[in-house]
């Protein structure tokens, strides 16, 4: 048994569908969502704005490697198109693995490049941060603690006043 934060991102073609395809193919491991915010660009200006939403998921059987296989049959299945050119490119829909614990709430850590955890750039950024403490109001991440912390410090206390929670799009059908 593993549970896993899972951070959803789209800014490009219908955002809202593709973050809604993600939520449907992980509907058998889903345990919450958040919900759903406007985000400016990180790391590569030059792009439309994102939608950003987290999932907390678990399953019984899961390792961490299931939820990165899982996380990429996402994207497949939103037409997610890879440009080696532009790391932090646009997208249609990105699903990363931020972080995986297990049934004992012990965090995982990997070094294995394919990936990371906690994913390395996860403290960085408002737009994972800011919609996983809806979902974990108590949440930590590990290696960098209480996201409450995090997102009331530099940088990210100044990129949350950037997002824009958007309570009129919803990704869960119920
Ligand atoms: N993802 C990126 C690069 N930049 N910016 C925002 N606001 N949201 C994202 O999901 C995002 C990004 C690469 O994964
Ligand atoms: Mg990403
Ligand atoms: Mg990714």
């Amino acid at each position: 048994m593993t549970r896993a934060v899972l951070s959803l991102g789209s800014n490009l073609g219908d955002r809202l569908a593709h973050l809604r395809m993600a939520v449907a193919g992980l509907r058998d491991v889903l345990l919450v969502a958040s919900g759903v915010y406007e985000t400016p660009p990180w790391g590569d200006p030059d792009q439309p704005a994102y939608l950003n939403a987290v999932l907390l998921v678990g399953d019984g059987a899961a390792g961490p490697r299931d939820w990165l296989d899982r996380a990429r049959a996402a994207e497949t299945a939103a037409g997610r198109v890879r440009d080696p050119e532009r790391r932090f490119g646009p997208r249609s829909l990105d699903v990363d693995v931020v972080a995986v614990w297990t049934a004992e709430g012990e965090p995982l850590v990997s070094d294995d490049p394919e990936l990371t955890l906690p994913h390395p750039r996860a403290h960085l950024r408002a737009f994972v941060l800011r919609p996983w403490i809806d979902i974990q109001p108590y949440g930590r991440l590990p290696g960098h603690g209480w996201l409450t912390d995090l997102l009331t410090a530099e940088p990210l206390a100044s990129d949350v006043l950037d997002l824009r929670p958007r309570p009129d799009l919803r990704i869960e059908s119920n």
